[in-house]
């Protein structure tokens, strides 16, 4: 125990651990349930709010997955029990499944090439962009699009023949512990890379789009949640308050500051001091209006679910286009289905999930982009933020074809 606490040490700095914590699915089905639930979310430090993210968003019908901690964890249960709410053990020991994402085995180290079936550190994402265009001159440029709080380079890949195309903007990792999206982020580019010239719908897509991807935009959190916290969220900084972190999707200019966001810094939906006080947000923001009128989509990927959300999640009111938004998700979700059989459900976010204002889809429909959506992968909360690494590579593949729809709609 002794030798495996200190390897974790060396390996993570220390990072906090999880050993005995609980992830519970709580099914609220009266104002008392509903009660409860908010008293958990208030009391600091208690639950941690899986799906969906705040205390606040849970409503009477829908199922919650919330943390608890090895400590606290048989008097959340006494107190469900004694309101009489049903409620299941998601995942028994939150630690053994962190231990166990890392189920791949690591390549030698005379194989060269990158891995695209294991999670990669932010300094290793961050020289990855700049090696991936590297080696591909004629088709990719890796741009520093801005710096984080603590001074990491936010990457940007252009991706294409030409770079005056209409544009595909993507963006991965806006939350720091869904790691399997700056992995799909990856994935995605190294696809379109080595197969442009083979593969011909890979070509057509790349001679006629410039494709824009952040491949992690929260580099700070996601540094953090691999050297000190697994399940941190937000960003790192700090505006002289006890806590840390701003949540970035709910930072955006999109009713900043609105329903199902909080301003308190301790929260895990904390809006910021000021809309778009968080670098990345700029980030996004500028590339978004200063690309006005030629962007045709934007998809940003976060973690779990496996749902299409589709403005408007910051007002209860459809988007515009909302008929098209749906038909292109059914289509895009069945082109999922046909390779995995895995199910993803598609709405817009103020019908189908929650109201939470500040997001970057809202963001980017009211800013000139027709097409926005956020896509939540695998899984369905077996494993949650913590997809084992096996499970990479079919949440690569099965995203390609929905990705290749999206592109063929816009072409
Ligand atoms: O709540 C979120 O930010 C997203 N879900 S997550 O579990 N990955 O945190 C959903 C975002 C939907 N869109 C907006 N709220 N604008
Ligand atoms: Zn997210």
């Amino acid at each position: 125990m002794k030798i495996v606490l200190l390897l974790s040490c060396i390996a993570l700095t220390c990072a906090k651990r999880f050993d005995g914590d609980q992830v519970l699915t709580l099914f609220p089905k009266a104002p008392a349930h509903l009660k409860l639930i908010k008293e958990f979310g208030s009391i600091d430090g208690l639950a941690d709010f899986w799906s969906p993210d705040s205390a606040d968003l849970v409503s009477i019908g829908k199922s919650v997955d919330v943390r608890f901690s090895t400590k606290n964890i048989r008097v959340v249960k006494r107190k469900l029990e004694k309101v009489g709410m049903e409620y299941e053990v998601k995942i028994f020991n939150v630690q053994s499944l962190i231990d166990n994402q890392f189920d791949v085995p690591r390549k030698s180290k005379a194989a060269l090439a990158y891995d695209y079936d294991v999670y990669h550190t932010a300094d290793e994402i961050i020289a990855w962009s700049d090696d991936i265009a590297a080696r591909y001159p004629s088709l990719a440029k890796s741009e520093t699009a801005g710096s984080t709080t603590e001074g990491r380079d936010i990457k940007k890949l252009t991706l294409g023949s030409k770079t005056t195309n209409p544009m595909f903007v993507i963006d991965c990792g806006i939350h720091a512990r869904e790691w399997i999206s700056p992995a799909v982020c990856q994935c995605f580019v190294n696809r379109m890379l080595s197969s442009y010239g083979t593969d011909s719908q890979v070509t057509t897509m790349m001679d006629a789009l410039t494709f824009i991807v952040f491949p992690v935009l929260n580099v700070d959190g996601y540094a953090y949640s691999w050297t000190d916290d697994r399940m941190w969220r937000k960003t790192r900084s700090n505006y002289g308050t006890v806590c840390y972190g701003v949540d970035p999707n709910r930072n955006f200019d999109a009713e900043w500051s609105g329903p199902g966001s909080s301003s308190n810094p301790c929260s895990e939906t904390y809006y910021g001091p000021q809309c778009a006080s968080e670098p990345l947000t700029n980030v996004l923001q500028d590339f978004i209006t200063d690309n006005n009128g030629n962007i045709r989509a934007y998809v940003t990927f976060h973690s779990y679910g496996q749902q299409y959300i589709y403005p408007y999640s910051c007002k209860r009111q459809d988007a515009e286009n909302a008929d098209e938004l749906a038909a292109l998700a059914f289509d895009s979700t069945e082109a999922i289905y046909a390779v995995n059989k895995k199910t993803f459900t598609f709405g817009s976010g103020h019908a189908t999930m929650y109201l939470a204002a500040g997001g970057s889809d809202d963001f980017a429909i009211d800013n000139g982009v027709p097409i926005s959506y956020t896509i939540e992968l695998r899984d369905e909360g077996r494993y949650g933020f913590l997809l084992p690494e096996s499970q990479i590579g079919d949440s690569c593949t099965e995203i390609y074809p929905a990705l290749d729809v999206i592109s063929k709609y816009i072409m």
